[in-house]
């Protein structure tokens, strides 16, 4: 009855189905040829590979169509609960290479391309993925909603449709940042369908009223369209294809009509101007807040359109639907705050629009909504001011208030002294906490790994924990191996499949397990290390290609990618990175028996965050002076990836031989790469933070290189931490950081970088220099591991073999089973 009906973009074919699995190869290359021409209007003799990029992205969308419509159609069918995935971010990376593997004929894909005479990889390079995220947070959702999909759960994911996605960056020739918008849409994408049937409408501003009969009423000041842009979220070997919902913000037509004479017309056009300003562009900052008003009009737009959307999905035609079976049809997650307005709305609808009491409108949204927490860094936390918010949001904010009224009695209710209820206000002092009030008003709350879990219930959520300890759980993040392992690692997904005998670890990730007996057969870790190779001289290619610059396959591949921020420590590292060089110099370290590194660096900054921004500019000035030293017979290298995306991910992972996962414990939330590097057969080093506490669980301590302090350790020297002393009695610290203040690098001026190291020996908010002296002898041991090629290896097949754990479909069957209390469809295939 409703959407996607509409051929996509360029469609072609007019029969009424293409049955993927019975579609031969011929038939394929017709469709492309089809495609090319209709959807192009050029010959398969004039196509280029965009053409050819466009044309077969076509077919294999239309490949996934009918099993698109079915899903949608049984998931509507209402027979098991959906879920409804809320999340400011998701940061897709290319979709052609992963239709193509969930297509069910990707090898006939592959030898149609062949035939007509195209380079698949090449064409898939042509596609420019949407950046519609930050890191880890966006990541995890695109990761969550491809396991939704393969595990054949109702789902529909909800969220942005940016016209600018997370910056470009590049760097200038002094080393600096340079953000540079990242116009993803510029040639349009064959992935996305906007779909008008399900356009909704979203008010903001105005005033609230009490009508005749005593009812709140909100009068918004204006209004705005929110269009739906559908992509498909095609399941690995599910015969399922979910549904990602962006919205994209559009001013609504009948006002510009009434302003449409010659005096106005200039405002018309500035109000459409305006209204689509909401979803112009992603908010870089990925873990300070901004108390912007736009990004709580973003907030709230997408919200209220998916609710909107939800309740006509599931009530269709409806005016009065009984909402209080909604929880069951329904169960959406908040992805972090971001979506949390999303609880106000729903209460508004619940009690102004459809009539329900507040009590009965509570208990249904209490039952809708859960909340997963991302961070540990209270600076992070959302906290709105109440004044912003009431301009915007009337109604939602007498909502809140009550809300934090009913809450403050509630916990009383349950035993809680009076200075903690006025700890756990909702709503105080002009302020909204929206953390609190996703506790408050949803069934659970969950942290993403153990460690993270743990330190919510005893630090930042603990009155909350203490009152009521059955809502808070744990769901360990986890990553999609489709996209981490088969797209980015096809030599290493090829091994597994021929020694475990078949590629049903792909949906079921623990039977890597069976790798593990192959340890210390010599012929299993010749292979392994083959592979492991090869991947390094296919990214050198790369890098040569890309940003002209040269590395040794031979080398040990030492890499650190994530954004850029001072818990993360990029910092250490570069003063590990400077005190080697140091050592070289002065012969301390013996160059002819050094191992040599390349080490990898890829990360954004915060376009506003200056410490992240000069630590960029150092690395690439490190980079420059130490990659042209002729002293160093390039043993020593440093590369800075520039633009450092999902995209780049897939091709450094697969090649690292050595992951850096060395925040300050306590600070990580939970990280992702580093499963996908262990995954990938790399080997961390890396602190007891995060999941990297989990990771080194499972694959074993002994093939995880572990410093640094503990949570306990930080407690302890946090209030009487002294930088300086670090700094004055470590020689390779001093030194390292004094080369920095000599102006090393920075062509001898000593002021470049003087904040920089000021810092460090100042302050150390992240207490570097404390975990200074272990990490450089890790790195000792770590070398001298690295010279035993075959130990290595075992490490790296260990590594692979005990990480299936943290597997995605892990992450949602946990949420299946604690948090959604839902299940899958039948799977189609
Ligand atoms: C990350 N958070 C955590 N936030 O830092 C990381 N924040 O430990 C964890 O693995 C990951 O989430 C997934 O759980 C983020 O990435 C953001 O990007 C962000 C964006 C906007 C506002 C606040």
């Amino acid at each position: 009855s409703d959407a996607l009906e509409t051929h996509p973009p360029g469609s072609v074919s007019q029969k009424e189905h293409i049955v993927s699995d019975e579609i031969t190869r011929e038939q394929l290359k017709d469709e492309i040829i089809a495609a090319l021409r209709h959807s192009r209007g050029v010959s398969l003799a004039e196509a280029n590979n965009e053409d050819m990029y466009v044309a077969v992205s076509t077919v294999v969308r239309n490949l996934l169509a009918d099993k698109w419509i079915e899903t949608r159609e049984d998931t509507l069918k209402g027979n098991t609960k959906a879920v409804g995935y809320l999340s400011a971010e998701y940061l897709l990376g290319t979709q052609l290479p992963n239709a193509i593997l969930n297509s069910g004929v990707p090898q006939k894909v592959e030898a149609a391309v062949k035939e007509l005479g195209f380079d698949l990889n090449a064409v898939e390079d042509v596609e420019v993925e949407p950046g519609l995220g930050n890191g880890g947070l966006g990541r995890l959702a695109a990761c969550f909603i491809d396991s939704l999909a393969t595990k054949a759960v109702p789902a529909i994911g909800y969220g942005i449709r940016y016209t600018y996605g997370i910056f470009r960056q590049e760097f200038d020739k002094d080393g600096n940042q340079v953000e540079r918008p990242d116009y993803w849409l510029y040639k349009g994408s064959p992935w996305e369908q906007a779909n008008y049937r399900r356009e909704q409408r979203v008010g903001m501003g105005g005033v609230v009223v009490t009508t005749k009969d005593g009812k709140r009423e909100w009068k918004p000041a204006w209004q705005f369209r929110a269009i739906p842009y559908d992509y498909m979220v095609p399941g690995y070997e599910s015969g399922r294809v979910g549904t990602l919902r962006l919205w994209s913000a559009k001013a609504v037509d009948e006002f510009d009509l009434l302003t449409f004479n010659r005096s106005q017309y200039e405002d018309a056009v500035k109000g459409q101007t305006w209204a689509e300003s909401i979803t112009k562009v992603l908010y870089p900052e990925d873990s300070t807040y901004v108390g912007k008003q736009l990004r709580l009009e973003q907030q709230y737009f997408f919200s209220a359109a998916s609710l909107a959307d939800a309740i006509s999905l599931f009530y269709p035609g409806e005016e009065h639907p009984d909402m209080t079976t909604f929880p069951d049809k329904i169960t959406f997650q908040l992805n972090d705050t971001h979506p949390v307005i999303a609880i106000a709305e729903l209460m508004r609808l619940l009690i102004d629009k459809y009539g329900y009491d507040w009590d009965t409108a509570f208990s249904i949204t209490q039952r809708t909504f859960n909340y997963t927490c991302h961070t540990l860094l209270p600076e992070a936390l959302e906290v709105w001011d109440a004044k912003l918010m009431g301009e915007l949001l009337p109604r939602h904010l007498e909502i809140i208030e009550q809300i934090s009224d009913w809450a403050a009695h509630d916990q009383a209710k349950h035993g809680a002294s009076p200075e903690a209820i006025e700890r756990m206000r909702i709503y105080s002092n002009g302020r909204v906490r929206m953390a609190y009030l996703a506790t408050m008003a949803g069934s659970h709350v969950n942290g993403v790994a153990e460690l993270h879990s743990q330190l919510l219930k005893d630090i930042t959520l603990k009155d909350f924990a203490d009152l009521y300890p059955s809502k808070f759980t744990n769901v360990t993040n986890g990553v999609t191996p489709r996209r981490f392992m088969r797209l980015a690692n096809p030599r290493l997904s090829e091994l597994v499949t021929k020694t475990l005998g078949s590629e049903e670890w792909l949906n079921d990730l623990e039977q890597l397990k069976g790798l593990e007996k192959y340890a210390d057969d010599p012929q299993f870790l010749k292979k392994f290390a083959e592979v492991k190779h090869q991947n390094k001289v296919d990214f050198a290619d790369w890098l040569k290609r890309t940003q002209g610059v040269e590395i040794d396959p031979n080398s040990m591949f030492d890499t650190m990618i994530k954004r850029l921020h001072e818990y993360k420590r990029q910092s250490m590292k570069l003063l590990q990175v400077i005190a080697l060089y140091n050592q070289l110099k002065s012969g301390q370290r013996d160059i002819n028996t050094f191992q040599a590194r390349t080490v990898i660096f890829g990360a954004k900054a915060a376009p506003g965050y200056a410490m992240a921004k000069l630590t960029i500019r150092l690395i690439n000035n490190v980079a420059r002076v130490v990659n042209n030293d002729p002293a160093l017979q390039g043993k020593l290298r440093v590369v800075f990836i520039e633009n450092y995306n999902v995209t780049s991910a897939q091709r450094i992972i697969p090649a690292t031989d050595l992951d850096e996962q060395i925040s300050l414990a306590g600070k990580e939330a939970s990280g992702t790469s580093n499963m996908k590097f262990a995954i990938n057969g790399a080997v961390t080093v890396g602190t007891l933070d995060g999941a990297n506490v989990e990771i080194r669980e499972r694959v074993g301590a002994e093939n995880f290189f572990l410093f640094g302090m503990k949570v306990e350790d930080v407690e302890k020297l946090d209030g009487n931490y002294n930088p300086r002393s670090y700094y004055e009695s470590d020689p390779d610290l001093k030194g390292a950081i004094d080369a920095i203040a000599s102006g090393m690098f920075s062509y001898g001026d000593p002021n470049t970088y003087k904040e920089f190291t000021e810092n460090l020996i100042n302050k150390d908010p992240f207490m570097a220099l404390a975990d200074f002296r272990e990490y450089m002898d890790i790195q000792d041991k770590i070398e001298a591991a690295y010279q035993d090629k075959q130990a290595w290896t075992r490490m790296g097949v260990l590594n692979t073999a005990n990480s299936g754990f943290f597997t995605s479909d892990r992450s949602i069957q946990d949420y299946l089973d604690r948090v959604w209390m839902t299940g899958s469809l039948p799977q189609h295939k």
